[in-house]
């Protein structure tokens, strides 16, 4: 028996890059603690990172590698020689009959750097080509082309202190109270000790992030432009700007001054839909701040205008002043854990390893010299959304995919399908083989995840960590470093045999001594760090160059920038407007965005019953005006639809959205919602220079659906093989929706509608998953109709359960089974014909940690209870605090409600 070992490491979420200290007994992880000693959180988590040792059910993994051989067949179990043999010989017979470019990588912002590093040797190195671009083309491109055009380097120049240092914080287009929680937290406390310290949210929807707020523009979305040069506008008028600063250390004021002299108050508070007086109030603020930080996140980067965003906040930067200073500075939030290390190690088709550029000779040359090849090749490589149209136009024959999951992720899905389909091969390296990408391998190989893996991650505020093993990986999974270079050796064997390996690592650390070698003299020289360094002295920012003391919290403090004059560059470009206008067919815009408990396509967390308890299943958000105006209810099944595709799902009225604007949850892909998810939707078009897609903006239009036949079912028990079962069965449907629910027995829940009865053999066989056709099993069927109850239960507690037809009584069976106790009454009631009253009432877990419903928490305010009592008397909002922002909500609007009867 083995005792209970702690290693520490890193949360495998986002950009905070919080310190978590893992509780296992070395082959199981057993818990996660927020690490006191890692200076991103110092100790604390978010409702996410406090259930890593939850998620990530071991039943959803992929394990073995698993190989088919031609498209109709299914995969097989191979192993690891033969996979990555047999992916060696279709990539070089591609390379050598169509060319390098005949074949790509598509990696992610989740890899570790040393894996980034690999791959990217890979494709440039050994293959010649670069084809090799990143999910971060979704996230943070728009962001790294700001920082280049204006500062002369991707850097974000701040530290999370500045958060508490700061007197103005603007946040824009980030919903950092869900998105980047424990910055959120920190965020909090400082303006609790500080509350004059002023806080402006700028972001279509009333966000959580809207509780800390002092002014929260609403604006129209995509004008944020208008906005930023507007503000502008009013500093020059009013004289706020830093004519010294401005002189001394930047150039092109000039040209950006006769720009905004067209963004007059009146005009851009029109564009933006905004009061005169606010925006007046928020150039004030950001004028006669002593410092100014601002915030931004996928509101501004997922744009066809994401890089002109950037530019122009980070003008409102340069022309105060505020940069390089305590408190002050334009501070990008990074969304994945390693977007940084991705950046930093070249991992983008434009990019190369130290924050070269692919399309630099120089460059091209010095990299080349250092792994000792001849060159590194000069054809431009292809990014994410021109990668998959490539790869659909049949360009690419081979494609290598890792660790993202592009056919829920990327936009306009019906074309991303349709090159995945087409691809001649495709390799897909994921940890769970549940992604919806998965379908489309020939090669899966299985990879190690969170715990299972060691190396480097940098988070938003260029702080390197060590990320530590703490148990092996399941099956034959491997870490993602070692996979790619395995295939590498396999494959420079048949491309140069005979030459010096490129991929004689052994160990992550290996690989990070020769990367880091390379950003020597470089703006993020790390030359200075390496694994005993960090085991040291624990998490550091860059640069650190070799033989420097410490890392680097802030820079551009001596106003001296990244460029080759020195200077930091105003950008002078108008204002667009977003590609997809309101039309009459189209007269609603789609937003989408993140959920406070929910990864992504949700492979890890959802396989974790609790992080459904916040929201429970995919639902469109409504204006309750355009929602009255199509004469909809909260729940009723809708068709969403936009040029490329729709989806069937029910609505819900939400009074944060703009009227003419509609909202769905990032998350829910094929998987959890029958369709093709919500980037069924979404456009493909691009900002002309990050090349990043539009995601936060399609015009759609949302009409009332008419599915009479319904089905609810719900079972405990092998909820991942059941799941995987049941999924395609409902392919058959116009409607079906999938979560898991419960804490201690989590059971898989699934609802569904047609428009008539199906098939009865069809239900027969969703029961035989169900286990509800035959043992202890209440039954009530009445085929003639097509409807049915029935029931498993096992000393009088419901096991699983199955409603199908018309009259429902789910919600009350529901409660029963959650209760875990029987009625005495239960089969008179479930075999009475109309079937019991179905209780309307919906709930859900605010606060997740310790499991406190919105209901507990409404009855409670409404005895009088404050924020501290409900935190004393229900515990709600103790741990993480992640509900707090919503239940202050919840206590304004409810005491207002008791205001205004009394
Ligand atoms: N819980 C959770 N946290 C995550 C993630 C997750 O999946 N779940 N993912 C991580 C990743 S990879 C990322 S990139 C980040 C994303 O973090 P955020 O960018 O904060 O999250 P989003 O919800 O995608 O979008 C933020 C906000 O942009 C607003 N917005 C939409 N259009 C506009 C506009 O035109 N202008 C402005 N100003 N705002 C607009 C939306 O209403 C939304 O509230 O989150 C990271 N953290
Ligand atoms: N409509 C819309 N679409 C969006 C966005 C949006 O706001 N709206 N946001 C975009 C943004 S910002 C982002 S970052 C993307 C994210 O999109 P994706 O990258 O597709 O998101 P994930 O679900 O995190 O995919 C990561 C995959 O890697 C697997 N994995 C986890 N750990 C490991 C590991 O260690 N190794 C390997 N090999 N695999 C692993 C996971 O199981 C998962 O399938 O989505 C983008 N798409
Ligand atoms: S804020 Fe939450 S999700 Fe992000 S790194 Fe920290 S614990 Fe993980
Ligand atoms: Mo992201």
């Amino acid at each position: 028996m083995s005792s209970t070992q702690t290693t520490a490491s890193t949360c495998c979420y986002c950009g905070v890059g919080c310190g978590v200290l893992i509780e296992h007994d070395g082959e199981r992880i057993l818990g996660v603690r927020g690490d006191p000693e890692h200076p991103a959180n110092l100790g604390r988590l978010c409702s996410k990172g406090a259930n890593l040792h939850l998620s990530g059910d071991l039943a959803a993994r992929a394990r073995y590698p698993e190989l088919r051989l031609g498209k109709q067949l299914a995969r097989s179990r191979s192993d690891w020689d033969s996979a990555l043999d047999h992916a060696a010989a279709v990539f070089a017979e591609s390379i050598r009959e169509h060319g390098p470019d005949s074949v790509a990588f598509y990696v992610s912002g989740q890899l570790l750097s040393e894996d980034y590093y690999a791959f990217n040797k890979l494709a440039r190195a050994l293959i010649g080509s670069n084809n090799i671009d990143s999910n971060s083309r979704l996230c943070m491109s728009s962001a790294v082309v700001g920082y280049k055009r204006s500062l002369g380097a991707d850097a974000p120049p701040c530290s999370y202190e500045d958060l508490e240092l700061s007197d103005c914080v603007m946040i824009a287009g980030s919903n950092m109270a869900y998105a980047h929680p424990v910055l959120f937290r920190r965020l909090e406390a400082a303006k609790a000790q500080r509350p004059e310290m002023k806080v402006i949210v700028i972001d279509p929807r009333r966000t959580d992030t809207c509780e800390l707020a002092d002014l929260h523009l609403a604006i129209q979305p995509g004008t944020d432009v208008a906005l930023f040069h507007g503000i502008l506008h009013l500093l020059l008028w009013e004289g706020w700007v830093d004519r010294a600063f401005i002189e001394a250390h930047t150039q092109g004021f000039d040209e950006l001054k006769a720009l905004v002299r067209d963004y007059g108050p009146l005009a851009v508070a029109e564009i933006c839909g905004i009061r005169v007086e606010d925006l007046q109030r928020c150039a004030e603020w950001i004028g006669r701040a002593p410092s100014f930080l601002s915030l931004w996140c996928m509101g501004l980067n997922q744009s066809t205008a994401g890089s002109a965003k950037n530019s122009a906040l980070i003008n409102l930067h340069l022309a105060t002043g505020q940069i390089g200073r305590p408190g002050a500075g334009p501070f990008s939030l990074t969304g994945q854990p390693n977007a940084m290390g991705g950046r930093e190690t070249g991992s983008l088709a434009n990019l190369l390893p130290g924050h070269r550029e692919a399309a630099n000779p120089e460059h091209r040359a010095e990299v080349a010299r250092y792994w000792g090849v001849d060159d590194l090749p000069a054809t431009p490589g292809l990014t994410a959304v021109e990668l998959f149209d490539a790869v659909r136009a049949g360009r690419i024959k081979a494609l290598w995919i890792a660790c993202t999951n592009p056919a829920q992720s990327l936009p306009n899905q019906q074309q991303v399908r349709q090159a995945l389909e087409a691809c001649p091969f495709v390799v897909v390296q994921e940890a769970f083989a549940s992604s919806e990408t998965c379908r489309y391998a020939d090669l899966l190989l299985p990879a190690s995840s969170w715990g299972e893996k060691e190396g480097t991650v940098t988070n938003s505020e260029r702080r390197i960590s060590h990320v530590r093993r703490a148990i092996a990986a399941p099956g034959e999974a491997r870490a993602d470093w070692a996979i790619a270079c395995d295939f590498g050796r396999r494959l420079e064997r048949r491309l140069r045999p005979g030459q010096p390996s490129l991929f004689a690592f052994d160990q992550p650390q290996a690989v990070f001594d020769e990367y880091r070698q390379l950003t020597r003299g470089r703006d993020l020289d790390i030359s200075g760090i390496d694994y005993a360094l960090l085991d040291r002295d624990g998490p550091q920012q860059w640069p650190r160059p070799a033989g420097a003391q410490r890392g680097t919290p802030r820079l551009y403090s001596d106003g001296r920038f990244a460029t080759a004059s020195g200077r930091a560059q105003f950008i002078a470009e108008t204002y667009r407007a977003p590609q997809e206008r309101r039309e009459a067919r189209y007269p609603l815009i789609l937003n989408t965005g993140r959920l406070r408990d929910q990864w992504h396509g949700m492979t890890r967390t959802g396989t974790l019953a609790q992080a459904f308890g916040h929201v429970e299943e995919a639902r469109l958000g409504l204006h309750p005006a355009d929602m009255r105006r199509r004469h909809l209810n909260d729940g009723q099944l809708v068709r969403l639809a936009s040029r490329r595709g729709s989806l069937v799902l029910p609505v819900q009225s939400d009074d944060n959205l703009l009227p003419g604007q509609a909202f769905l949850p990032m998350h829910w892909g094929e998987r959890f919602l029958k369709g093709l998810g919500v980037n069924a939707l979404t456009l493909p078009t691009v900002d002309p220079l990050s090349r990043q897609p539009e995601l936060k903006h399609a015009a759609v239009e949302v009409s009332a659906v008419e599915l009479p036949w319904q089905f609810f079912a719900l079972v405990e028990d092998q909820v991942q093989a059941r799941f995987a079962a049941l999924r395609p069965l409902f392919e058959a449907l116009d409607y079906a929706s999938f979560s898991l629910v419960g804490r201690e027995r989590p059971a898989l829940q699934i609802r569904a509608a047609h428009a008539s009865p199906p098939d009865p053999a069809w239900l027969q066989r969703i029961d035989a998953v169900l286990e509800l056709n035959d043992g202890p099993v209440l039954a009530y069927d009445d085929p003639r109709r097509a409807q049915g109850k029935r029931v498993r239960l096992e000393e009088g507690r419901i096991l699983g359960l199955r409603l199908a037809g018309t009259d429902i009584a789910y919600d009350w069976l529901k409660a029963l089974w959650l209760s875990g106790e029987s009625d005495a009454d239960l089969r008179r009631k479930l075999l009475a014909p109309a079937g019991a009253q179905s209780s309307t009432t919906t709930d859900k877990t605010l606060c997740s940690c310790m499991n406190v419903s919105l209901s507990r928490i409404r009855g409670a305010i409404a005895k009088g209870l404050d924020l501290d009592g409900l935190k004393r008397e229900l515990g709600c909002g103790t741990q993480c605090g992640s509900c707090v922002p919503e239940i202050k909500r919840l206590l304004a609007s409810e005491s207002g409600a008791i205001a205004v009867n009394a």
